[in-house]
């Protein structure tokens, strides 16, 4: 895939463990001296999707956005880890076609239940209060991936295996 790079692809929904997955990998790619970069959804909303909301439309945009820089990165030789909850399959199958050979999907997958008893930053409580409308899994879709490349179960495993499962990933299609 050119330069080693890669885009590693992480869905689920929101408290299913992508984001801590994708800092423990990024660590673990930079030690062994990858060029890694993460992309997480929820932080490139405070500034180049900042025009952004939840809408369909607009989140067919943010992965859009993603996959556009995750592909220029990979250009670079990067390893570029992106994290979004993408509930669209279309939209993720578009991105997939962008970026080409070297996209690999994981779904982070985790019981709703267990997502809404973690919930982190307290939207669950919110959306099921009605104070968010259109939450994913709550009162909007996330469908599924039926075809990943992975599929890492975060209420089954631990946090160090889940990373082990996708440098293997990696390793088997020889990207690093
Ligand atoms: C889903 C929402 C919503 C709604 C705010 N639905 O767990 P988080 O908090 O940190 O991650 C979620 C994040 C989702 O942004 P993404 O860019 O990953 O989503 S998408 O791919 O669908 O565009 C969640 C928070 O933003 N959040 N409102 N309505 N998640």
């Amino acid at each position: 895939f050119g330069h080693g790079g890669a885009v590693v692809w992480l869905t689920g929904l929101s408290g299913s463990g992508k984001s801590t997955l994708a800092r423990a990998l990024e660590r673990r790619l930079f030690d062994r001296g990858a060029l890694v970069t993460l992309l997480d959804g929820d932080t490139l909303r405070a500034g180049l999707n900042s025009d952004l909301g939840f809408s369909d439309a607009d989140r067919a945009e943010n992965n859009r956005r993603l996959g556009e820089v995750a592909n220029l990165l990979k250009g670079l030789g990067h390893v570029v880890l992106v994290a979004a909850v993408s509930p669209s399959a279309q939209a993720r199958a578009q991105v997939r076609a962008a970026v080409g050979p070297g996209f690999f999907e994981v779904h982070v997958s985790a019981p709703l239940e267990l997502c809404e008893q973690r919930d982190p930053k307290g939207l669950y409580a919110k959306a099921r209060a009605g104070e968010i409308r259109g939450f994913t899994g709550i009162d909007a879709p996330y469908e599924a991936p039926v075809t990943p490349e992975l599929v890492v179960e975060t209420d089954k495993l631990d946090l160090a295996t889940g990373v082990d499962r996708i440098e293997a990933l990696l390793a088997e299609a020889g990207v690093f």
